[in-house]
C-alpha cells in the first residue's frame, strides 16, 4: 500500500475524530476496553482452565459436531427455542434500543457492529460519525472495479463477490504490518483498520455485482451523509423508495450474527486464526454461505416457491401446499427455509421480516404463500419425521420481501446475506486479534482410530 495513501487514511480518521470530539470514536472505545476484556479472559482461563466443560460422543464427530462446546464468540449467543441475541439483546430489543435514521423505525446496521465489538450501544453522534467514516472509506481500488466488470455474468454472484473480497488483500494493513514484523499486541489495530475497510467496501463490490448481471452496469456514488442500509439500496438502485431503505437496515441488522459454529462465521473465524487478513477470512467465509444448506437456502426457497407457484396454479389451499410439500420431501429434497441445526422453534429473524411483510405488505401475493405455508410445512416435517426443527429459519421469508420492492433476481440474494454476514464476523476478527486467540486446530482421528478408540474405552 502506497505511503500517500496510508497518510490521506490517516488524515481522514484525524477529521471525523475532530468533528466528533466530544464523543469517543468505535476505535478508541475498543482500546478503552480491551485491556478490561482480556483480563477477564486471562483470569477466567486461570481460574477454571481445566473445568470439565462438556462431552464429546463418537456420533457427533460424525454428525458435523453439533452441540460440542468448543468456540469461543462473542457478540451472539443462540438458544434453541428463544432464538438470537445480540450482546444479551434480543431482535425486538435491538429494534427498540439501537439509534435510527431519521424519520426511520429500523435499527442501522452501523449500530450493530458497535453493539457486537463493544458491548456499548452507541449514541446517535457517535454512529453518525460512523457512517460517515465507512462512507468516506468505500471506494473501491481500480483492480478490484476491473476483476468485477471483466467477470461474465453467468458467473454466480457469489462467486464473483468472493473474488473481489479476495482482491482487496492489495489493501491489508494488517498484512503489510506483519510483514514487517509489528508486536502481536497491535495485531487487533491492523485488523480493525483492515475491518472497517472492507465493511466500508462491501456496498460497492455487491451493487457492482448487481448492476452489472442484471442491469445497466451503471452505479451511483456513494452519498458521505447517507446511513450504510440507505447507501447500498441507493446503489443497487432502489433508493427513492423509503420503505426499501428501511428493509435493507433491517436485513443488514438481522442477518449479521448468528453465534460462532455457523459455516460461514466459523470459516472466517478459523481462517483469521492463521493470522490471514479480514480480506483472505471473510472471503473464505462467503464461499461457505453461499452453499444451498446455509446463505444460499434464501435463493432456493425462492426457487421452490415459483415452482410451487405454477405448479398450484395460483390456488394456495392448505391441501395442495401439503400434497406439494410431500412431492418435495418424497422425491429426496429438503423443504428449502425450514429446519436448524441449532434452533428448535421458529426463527426470530423470519418472525422480524413477516412482522415487517404484516406492515409493509399485508396483501401481497407472495407472502401469502408464505404464510400458508408456515401454516402448514411444520406439520408435514413433523409427520415426515427427519428433522429435528420443523420450523421456519430466516431465508424461508427473506426473498419475498425483495421479490416485492422489484428487487427480483434471487441468485443475487446470498450476495446481500453476504454483507450483513460482515457486520458479524468482522468484529469477532478483532477481538480474536485483540484477545489473542490461538490458531485453531482441533483433533482428527481416522474411522480406523476412532474403531480402536472406542474399542479400548468399552474395554475399561
Ligand atoms: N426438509 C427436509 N428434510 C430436512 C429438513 C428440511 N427442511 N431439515 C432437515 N432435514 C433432514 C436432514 O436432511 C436430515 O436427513 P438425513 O438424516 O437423511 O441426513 C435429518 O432431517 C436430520 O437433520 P437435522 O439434524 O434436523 O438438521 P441438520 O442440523 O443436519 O441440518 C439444515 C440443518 C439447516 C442444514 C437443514 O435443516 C436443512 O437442510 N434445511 C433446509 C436448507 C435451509 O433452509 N438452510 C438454511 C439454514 C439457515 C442458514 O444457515 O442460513
Amino acid at each position: 500500500m502506497s505511503a500517500i495513501r496510508t497518510a490521506q487514511r490517516s488524515l481522514l480518521t484525524k477529521r471525523f475524530v475532530r468533528s466528533y470530539a466530544t464523543e469517543p470514536t468505535l476505535k478508541a472505545r475498543l482500546e478503552a476496553i480491551l485491556p478490561e476484556k482480556i483480563e477477564e479472559v486471562k483470569q477466567l482461563k486461570k481460574e477454571y482452565g481445566k473445568t470439565v466443560i462438556g462431552e464429546v460422543l463418537l456420533e457427533q464427530a460424525y454428525g458435523g459436531m453439533r452441540g460440542i462446546k468448543g468456540l469461543v464468540w462473542e457478540g451472539s449467543v443462540l438458544d434453541p427455542i428463544e432464538g438470537i441475541r445480540f450482546r444479551g439483546r434480543t431482535i425486538p430489543d435491538i429494534q427498540k434500543e439501537l439509534p435510527k435514521a431519521p424519520g426511520g423505525q429500523e435499527p442501522l446496521p452501523e449500530a450493530l457492529f458497535w453493539l457486537l465489538l463493544t458491548g456499548e450501544v452507541p449514541s446517535e453522534a457517535q454512529t453518525k460519525a460512523f457512517s460517515e467514516e465507512l462512507a468516506a472509506r468505500s471506494a473501491l481500488p481500480k483492480h478490484v472495479e476491473e476483476l468485477i466488470d471483466r467477470s461474465p455474468s453467468h458467473l454466480h454472484p457469489m462467486a464473483q463477490f468472493s473474488i473481489a473480497v479476495t482482491a482487496l488483500e492489495s489493501e491489508s494493513q494488517f498484512a503489510e504490518a506483519y510483514a514487517k514484523g509489528v508486536n502481536k499486541k497491535d495485531y487487533w489495530k491492523y485488523t480493525y483498520e483492515d475491518s472497517i475497510e472492507l465493511l466500508a467496501k462491501l456496498p460497492n463490490i455487491a451493487a457492482r455485482i448487481y448492476r452489472n448481471v442484471f442491469k445497466d452496469g451503471k452505479l451511483a456514488a456513494v452519498d458521505p451523509k447517507l446511513d450504510y442500509g440507505a447507501n447500498l439500496a441507493n446503489l443497487l438502485g432502489y433508493g427513492e423508495n423509503q420503505e426499501f431503505l428501511e428493509l435493507m437496515r433491517l436485513y443488514l441488522t438481522i442477518h449479521s450474527d448468528h453465534e460462532g459454529g455457523n459455516v460461514s462465521a466459523h470459516t472466517t473465524h478459523l481462517v483469521g486464526s492463521a493470522l490471514s487478513s479480514p480480506f483472505l477470512s471473510l472471503a473464505a467465509g462467503l464461499n461457505g454461505l453461499a452453499g444451498p444448506l446455509h446463505g444460499r437456502a434464501n435463493q432456493e426457497v425462492l426457487e421452490w416457491l415459483f415452482q410451487m407457484r405454477e405448479e398450484l396454479n395460483e390456488d394456495y389451499s392448505k391441501e395442495n401446499i401439503e400434497k406439494y410439500l410431500w412431492e418435495t420431501l418424497n422425491a429426496g429434497r429438503v423443504v428449502p427455509g425450514y429446519g436448524h441445526a441449532v434452533l428448535r422453534k421458529t426463527d426470530p429473524r423470519y418472525t422480524a421480516q413477516r412482522e415487517f411483510a404484516l406492515k409493509h405488505m399485508p396483501d401481497y401475493e407472495l407472502f401469502k404463500l408464505v404464510s400458508n405455508i408456515y401454516e402448514v410445512a411444520p406439520g408435514v416435517l413433523t409427520k415426515h419425521g427427519k428433522t429435528k426443527n420443523p420450523w421456519p429459519n430466516v431465508d424461508s421469508h427473506s426473498g419475498v420481501l425483495l421479490q416485492y420492492y422489484g428487487l427480483t433476481e434471487q441468485s443475487f440474494y446470498t450476495v446481500l446475506f453476504g454483507v450483513s454476514r460482515a457486520f458479524g464476523v468482522l468484529p469477532q476478527l478483532i477481538l480474536d486479534r485483540g484477545l489473542g486467540m490461538a490458531l485453531e486446530r482441533p483433533k482428527s482421528f481416522s474411522t480406523e482410530k476412532y474403531i480402536e478408540l472406542v474399542k479400548n474405552i468399552a474395554k475399561k
